[in-house]
């Protein structure tokens, strides 16, 4: 993340995706929580053969230093669900859906709250403020690893696909919007993609998902947004994923 800051100690239902191979300090890619066994990222953070999705961190806030003794909790991945639309080269429909080998019990589901998929019905006023969060880098020239070490979180409007057009094109299809200032400065970046953009609703305090961080020309350049797969677009999809499967539990 771009011009963040560390998050506070809060579910954010953020978490790290492990790759076999890379231990702890590979920032590979985030994911949500979005039901006691279901985690929501994007498909391009399971396309690499070597390096598969290996285990799922849930409300990883300083993952390196003990969680700074912050409840977690941590699974194994039994399947992940790649949307059979992924396209490679345009970023069209990157989401996936991770299956915990091991759900969340009753206890832990209060304690991590799953964040809510926005339904395709939901309105969302442009130039909203949507928070984006993850372990990506900080800066365009970062570095992947070992730079990053507690959860960041940063704010950015949200520019609906209509309007990102005017910095991308057509490559903003259809399943896609954007967030970020025209000025630029405030972005995800590589690392990020997987997390999301989320905004808390006023009435319950739930977290609602908008998009799934996805790509970007750079991170933080003037008149580059970075570019979100919508969650409304791909609402009956990610349902589909959580429901078809009977939830064993543990
Ligand atoms: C990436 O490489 C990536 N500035 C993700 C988001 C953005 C750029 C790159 C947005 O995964």
């Amino acid at each position: 993340i771009i011009g963040g800051y560390e998050a506070d100690p809060h579910p954010f239902h953020s978490m790290l995706l492990l790759r076999y191979g890379g231990g702890w300090r590979w920032a590979g890619c985030g994911g949500t929580l979005i039901s006691n066994c279901h985690v929501l990222t994007a498909a391009h953070c399971t396309v690499d053969p070597s390096k598969p999705v290996g285990a799922v961190f849930v409300n990883a806030h300083r993952p390196y230093q003990d969680n700074q003794g912050l409840p977690f909790h941590f699974s194994d991945v039994q399947h992940v669900t790649r949307h059979a639309g992924f396209n490679s080269s345009t970023n069209q429909n990157d989401i996936a859906v991770i299956k915990m080998t091991k759900c969340l019990n009753v206890t832990e589901l209060t304690e991590f709250p799953p964040a809510i998929p926005a339904a395709p019905t939901m309105q969302i006023p442009s130039q909203m403020l949507a928070d984006i969060l993850g372990f990506g880098k900080l800066s365009e020239q970062g570095s992947l690893f070992f730079n990053v070490e507690a959860l960041q979180r940063a704010q950015v409007p949200v520019i609906s696909q209509q309007s990102c057009r005017q910095y991308y094109g057509d490559r903003v299809k259809e399943d896609m919007f954007c967030g970020g200032f025209a000025e630029g400065g405030v972005d995800a970046c590589q690392g990020d993609s997987g997390s999301s953009m989320t905004f808390e609703q006023e009435q319950d305090g739930t977290t609602v998902i908008l998009g799934v961080i996805s790509w970007g020309v750079g991170c933080g350049r003037s008149q580059s947004p970075g570019v979100y797969a919508s969650v409304q677009y791909h609402y009956d999809w990610i349902a589909r994923q959580v429901c078809t499967e009977p939830e064993t539990g543990n």
